[in-house]
C-alpha cells in the first residue's frame, strides 16, 4: 500500500510554523497545500467607498436589518483560524482571520419558520447559495481582516462571507448582505456547472459530483 510512503512525505513538514496535527489528515482529497494566497475573481474589484457600505439581511425576516461599517465594526467579533480549500485544488491551512459570526448577525432577526437558505450577494453582482443549516453553530463567518491586518480588496475587503466547510466559491467577496428565503435559488458559479453544495470532502466539485 502506497499510503505509508504518502504520509511519510509529510512528516518532515509537520513542523512548518502554524501547522499543527497531522497535514495530510486535514487535506481534502485531490488538494494540494500551499501557504500562498491566490486571487480569484469573476470580475474588476468593486471599491465601494465605507459611508456607503451596508450589511443587510432581508428575505424572510420579521423584519429587515442594516448595519452600517461603523455598526458593523461594533459588533462582537472573534478571531477564526480554518483551512480553506478551493475548486482550483489550492489548500492553505490555518488563515487567520477577524470577523463576526453569522449567529451573530442572524440574531438581529427573527427568522421565518419557512427560512431555509441564505443567498449572500455581493458588491459587483456576484452571489452565492448556502442552506442556513451550513452557516449556523459556528460554520460561517463575516470577516474583515485577514492575518492581522484589515482584508484587502482583492480578497473581499472591506468584509467577506468565509464558510470553511465548502469550496472557497461559496465565500462571498464583497460581501453586502444576505437574502433568507425558503427556496434554494443558484448563485454565480453554482449556475455555471458548480456543485450546488461544494463539501470539499466530499470533492463536491462540478453539478453531478
Ligand atoms: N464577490 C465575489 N466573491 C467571490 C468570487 C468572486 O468572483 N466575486 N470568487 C469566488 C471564488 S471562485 C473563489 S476561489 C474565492 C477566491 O477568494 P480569494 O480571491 O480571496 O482567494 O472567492 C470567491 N468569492
Ligand atoms: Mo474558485
Amino acid at each position: 500500500m502506497g499510503e505509508r510512503f504518502v504520509t511519510r512525505g509529510f512528516v518532515g513538514r509537520r513542523d512548518a510554523p502554524g501547522a499543527g496535527g497531522d497535514l495530510r489528515a486535514r487535506t481534502p482529497p485531490g488538494q494540494y497545500l500551499t501557504s500562498d494566497f491566490p486571487v480569484l475573481s469573476a470580475g474588476p474589484t468593486p471599491r465601494t467607498d465605507l459611508d456607503r457600505w451596508s450589511f443587510r439581511i432581508e428575505g424572510l425576516v420579521d423584519r429587515p436589518i442594516e448595519w452600517t461599517w461603523d455598526e458593523f465594526l461594533a459588533l462582537p467579533a472573534r478571531d477564526w483560524v480554518v483551512d480553506i480549500s478551493c475548486v482550483t485544488k489550492w489548500t492553505h491551512l490555518d488563515m487567520r482571520w477577524r470577523g463576526v459570526s453569522v449567529d451573530t448577525l442572524l440574531e438581529g432577526v427573527e427568522l421565518d419558520p419557512a427560512a431555509a437558505f441564505v443567498i449572500a450577494w455581493c458588491d459587483g453582482d456576484y452571489t452565492t447559495n448556502l442552506p442556513l443549516a451550513d452557516v449556523l453553530n459556528g460554520q460561517a463567518f463575516v470577516a474583515y481582516e485577514y492575518d492581522g491586518a484589515p482584508l484587502r480588496p482583492e480578497h473581499g475587503g472591506p468584509a467577506r462571507l468565509v464558510v470553511p466547510a465548502r469550496y472557497f466559491w461559496k465565500s462571498a467577496k464583497w460581501i453586502r448582505g444576505f437574502r433568507i428565503q425558503a427556496a434554494d435559488e443558484p448563485g454565480f458559479w453554482e449556475s455555471l456547472g458548480y456543485h450546488n453544495r461544494g463539501d470539499q470532502w466530499l470533492e463536491e466539485r462540478y453539478s453531478g459530483d
